[in-house]
């Protein structure tokens, strides 16, 4: 996997490695930070932002959810990676304005490079893009659904109400800890490289995933009777974990569909259109499992498992 150094695509293990020297996966922070405002360069509008997502990276799920639940459908356009990376890292089948594809490709770094032309880092999705300026305006899915349920909800719906004020240090502190143990945690089981990095990432994940299910067994959503940003930042982890994460990641303590609460959890946001509509099984086989010469040689895809999401969930 490359990065861009200066503003240049470089493919060199040296640059671009993802363990560190105890073998532990290490996700890069984002760098780009802004946001939309009344006041600052990116003012709401309709038709100026555009999200470069993919949908079997669960980053990109988190805003495309929040686009539904906004109704921003309309407002805020997008465009979905191509499943599979290759050595220009993510790349679009479509350009967009200016950036046009190049023998059917535009690499995600491009997009990077147009809007900063020295950027040293890796070329991350989601971003959430301004057309006017062509400027990255973020590439952290943390500031990007809050900006979709914040700024720009008077254009979709007024909002859905994720992060109440009076909630919002509690849905901070304890959506740090959702993806530092399960979000990320999955990714640090699947890419670890030594033993004991893995063997850590997998009690925390599941000592996690027990507390959230312990939760569960009394509240219908993480933080009460309705559903918050937390809901949207810990379903994309849950919707990969059976069919993908289980297995491909090596997360085989248990399985979602074990868990009595989370389980049921799961089906009650599947029932839910802006949900449900942003989930693609079969792609996120494709994309995980495609041939990696790191986890899957053959790059044979598993058939399974069943998976039984429509079944009542019992809750509420
Ligand atoms: N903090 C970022 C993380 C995004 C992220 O790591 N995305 C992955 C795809 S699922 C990616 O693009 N990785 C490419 C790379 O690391 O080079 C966010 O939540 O937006």
């Amino acid at each position: 996997m490359g990065m861009l150094v200066d503003g240049v695509w470089r493919i060199d293990e040296e640059v671009s490695a993802m363990q560190n020297a105890r073998g532990e996966y290490e996700r890069v922070a984002a760098k780009i930070r802004g946001t939309i405002s009344e006041d600052g360069p990116h003012a709401p509008a309709a038709g100026r932002y555009h999200i470069f997502g993919a949908h079997n990276c669960p980053w990109s799920h988190r805003a495309f959810i929040v686009r539904n639940l906004v109704d921003l459908q309309d407002v805020v356009s997008a465009s979905i990676a191509n499943l599979r990376r290759n050595d220009q890292g993510w790349w679009y089948a479509e350009g967009l304005d200016d950036l046009e594809p190049v023998d059917g490709q535009l690499p995600l770094h491009r997009v990077y490079s147009t809007s900063d032309p020295s950027y040293t880092g890796r070329a991350t999705l989601p971003l959430l893009y301004d057309r006017h300026l062509r400027e990255i305006v973020s590439n952290e899915s943390a500031d990007i659904i809050r900006m979709l349920d914040g700024p720009m909800a008077a254009l979709g719906n007024g909002g859905a109400g994720l992060t109440p004020a009076a909630q919002r240090e509690e849905i901070d502190a304890f959506g740090a800890r959702i993806y530092a143990k399960v979000n990320n945690g999955t990714y640090r089981c699947g890419f670890a490289a030594s033993q004991q990095a893995y063997d850590e990432a997998f009690e925390a994940l599941f000592a996690t995933l027990d507390e959230l299910d312990a939760r569960l067994a009394d509240r219908r959503y993480l933080m009460g009777e309705r559903i918050s940003e937390l809901d949207v930042r810990l379903f994309p982890t849950l919707v990969r974990f059976d069919p993908v994460y289980y297995s491909h990641f090596k997360c085989n303590r248990r399985r979602i569909a074990d868990y009595p609460h989370l389980s049921g959890y799961l089906r009650d946001l599947y029932d839910i259109p802006a949900f449900r509509q942003t989930v693609h099984v079969a792609l996120y086989k494709r994309g995980y499992y495609g041939r990696s010469e790191r986890l899957n040689p053959s790059g044979v895809i598993p058939l399974g498992p069943q998976l039984d999401w429509d079944a009542p969930h019992g809750r509420g």
